[in-house]
């Protein structure tokens, strides 16, 4: 269903459209746009509240600037579907995250408008500050290189790394500091509180007065523009050289703050920024969900990605789900984290900024001083814990397995390294669904495994997954001990078992069978097991053993599947290279097994999103492929027989 845009927003298909506006539209422009997102979310599902927050800002940055020559980077890019509305997207904007439909996310082969591919977090200034450092090389000096971060991705390392270079880097870069104080949870840290002093504190808000005051004379000023700002600048120096501002002291010029929601200003103060040449930061203070009543005056959480709902109540549609009893994997970790806690006091948890997308949240709220989010920080997220363990803590700490990817060199040298007991939960392992190929979790099996002093391991249910976090927090001569689990329900609405211990490296028999067995590693298992019945029922007995352990393998039963099955395939949601399949491959090499193997999971391919299932069917692995792999190899066995 095609969602009817407004007046204005129906004549714009691209900036050039925009700027045919007079000025005096851009209200209600922005007010078609808001809507625009309201229908199309509420409708189709995606992030929200980001969004709204930046519709005006996006008005105006594609009102000023000239896109795509000046270049725009937004953080994340979970925030930018006005961008992609007013950039030759509207029609196609139902699409959004569907399968074969456009990304969620900017993405350089999308548009040329996305200036450069997101999707995790803090990575604008970086780009922006690449880019303006190319552009002076090649000598487009008149280019504008624009990086629109929020408060909670400028608490990662990675921004800052990029403002520190930026600020001796004399090149043309406007970061955007869009600040609504919230990351998805409220924002955290010390970082936030001084912003938050900025914006109050009474010294710089009458210093932006007279800042502005200044600033707003700049247009017709022309050519003294940039005399005018180093007198300003001098000013706010001299003034402000007993209090220091964190963004000034990194030689960046520091404009702000400023009601990002009033257009015709940021038309005004973009356009004067236009002119000041050199790095330079603007705060500009939104509010998430702006515009949209339930959402302002709801929880800025829920309404972050809230999924479907109606707009003219608010009331968010409650998902349906096949197997409606079944948790969520997030879930039982949290709940499962806290009854492990309860009674062994060294456990803590750590959550680098998902306290409710991974339910760390559980264990914030009954144990607050156990558990910690640390903020967009997943490097930090990873040494922290170490820290933790030198002390004999037993930190379990959750990090989505793609983010995982942004703590790897903590992982090895900090941990592995050191031999160090630090418990990894990799949540929304294999594919993440919608949000597409930056939130895979495709690579951990194979980044993990091959780490020394590493465990790597997947529970197939919600009672192994309860069982391996147990087995975790148990004492152990050294190692780390990663579990990981997808996005989404279990199978067992019965989950609340009493823990065991699970040996480690030891895998299941679930069942035997007569020339070909399939080995699967975690919750994707549970497709072997239908397609298993399946083949019984038409006289195909096939044999399944859940290795649970991708390192160390269990070899005894290795042993056991290479003696008697000539026909074995392995089965994996994440990448063939280097995973689990991989992990079994070797294992027959090193003992001279012959077995005809073929391997399912993720090719080495960039995946892009749609619903879990639709992109397991399209990599092979799910329930359809297991069997049609099943069926021929079976088949190979009697051509060559
Ligand atoms: C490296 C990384 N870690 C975590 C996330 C998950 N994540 C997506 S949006 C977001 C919050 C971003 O907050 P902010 O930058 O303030 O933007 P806002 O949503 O408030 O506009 C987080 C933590 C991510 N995308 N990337």
């Amino acid at each position: 269903m095609l969602i009817t845009p407004g007046k204005l927003l129906a004549q714009i298909n691209s900036p050039a459209d925009l700027k045919k506006l007079d000025q005096a539209q851009l209200v209600q422009l922005s007010d078609e746009l808001r809507h625009f997102i309201i229908d199309n979310v509420s409708v189709y599902g995606g992030h929200f509240g980001a969004s709204l927050g930046v519709v005006e800002l996006t008005v105006a940055l594609h009102y000023v600037f000239n896109t795509p020559y000046d270049q725009l980077i937004w953080d994340v890019g979970h925030q930018a579907y006005g961008h992609k509305i007013l950039t030759g997207r509207r029609d196609e904007f139902y699409s959004n995250r569907v399968y074969g439909g456009i990304s969620g996310f900017p993405r350089r082969h999308e548009s040329e408008y996305d200036a450069f591919g997101v999707g995790h977090s803090s990575t604008s200034v970086s780009a922006a500050l690449g880019m303006a450092v190319a552009s002076k090389y090649l000598n487009n000096t008149d280019k504008q290189h624009i990086a629109i971060i929020g408060d909670g991705a400028m608490t990662a390392g990675i921004a800052f790394e990029g403002m520190n270079h930026a600020g001796v880097s004399d090149s043309n870069i406007l970061i955007i500091l869009n600040d609504n104080c919230m990351a998805i949870d409220p924002n955290v840290g010390a970082l936030k509180d001084y912003l938050t002093d900025i914006t109050t504190s009474r010294t710089y808000n009458k210093l932006k007065d007279d800042v502005w005051k200044l600033l707003g004379k700049l247009s017709t000023f022309g050519k003294s523009a940039q005399e005018i700002v180093s007198k300003v600048e001098t000013g706010i120096k001299s003034t402000l050289l007993s209090q220091s501002n964190i963004f000034e002291s990194l030689n960046l010029r520091y404009f702000g703050p400023v009601d990002g929601h009033d257009v015709n200003h940021m038309v005004t103060v973009l356009n004067d920024l236009k002119n000041i040449p050199g790095p330079k930061i603007l705060h500009c203070i939104t509010m998430k969900g702006k515009g949209y009543g339930p959402a302002e005056k709801g929880n800025a959480t829920t309404w972050h990605s809230p999924g479907t709902f109606d707009k003219i109540t608010g009331e968010i549609h409650k998902k349906t789900y096949d197997k409606p009893q079944a948790p969520k994997y997030q879930d039982v970790f949290g709940h499962s984290l806290v009854e492990l806690a309860k009674v062994n006091d060294k456990i803590v948890g750590i959550t680098p900024a998902m306290p409710s997308g991974s339910s760390m949240n559980i264990m914030m709220n009954e144990m607050p001083d156990r558990a910690f989010d640390v903020g967009i920080a997943e490097q930090h997220a990873v040494t922290f814990s170490a820290g933790l363990a030198t002390q004999g803590l037993i930190p379990f700490c959750n990090i989505y397995s793609s983010f995982m990817q942004r703590g790897y060199d903590q992982v090895v040298h900090d941990v592995c390294i050191q031999n160090l007991k630090v418990n990894f939960c990799l949540d929304r392992a294999g594919f993440a669904g919608a949000d597409g190929a930056t939130h895979h979790g495709a690579y951990d099996i194979a980044f993990m495994r091959c780490l020394p002093n590493m465990i790597v391991s997947a529970p197939m249910n919600e009672v192994e997954l309860r069982n391996l976090m147990y087995t975790a927090q148990l004492p152990r001569e050294g190692k780390a001990f990663s579990i990981r689990y997808p996005r989404g329900q279990g199978v067992m609405p019965e989950w609340r078992k009493p823990f065991e211990e699970i040996k480690i490296g030891t895998g299941r028999k679930l069942k035997d069978g007569d020339e070909l067995a399939i080995l699967t590693l975690g919750h994707i298992g549970n497709y072997a097991v239908e397609v298993c019945e399946n083949l019984a029922k038409q006289n195909i007995n096939v044999a399944h053993y859940d290795m649970r352990f991708a390192k160390p393998l269990d070899k005894a039963l290795l042993h056991e599947v290479f003696s008697k099955y000539k026909k074995i395939i392995t089965v994996e949601d994440g990448c063939l290279q280097g995973g689990f399949g991989s992990a079994v491959l070797e294992f027959m090499a090193d003992h001279n097994y012959s077995s005809e193997i073929k391997r399912l999971g993720i090719p080495d391919q960039v995946v892009e999103h749609g619903e879990q299932i639709q992109l397991q069917h399209e990599c092979g692995f799910d329930s359809e492929g297991i069997e049609k792999a099943v069926v021929e190899l079976l088949e190979s066995v009697v051509k060559n027989a």
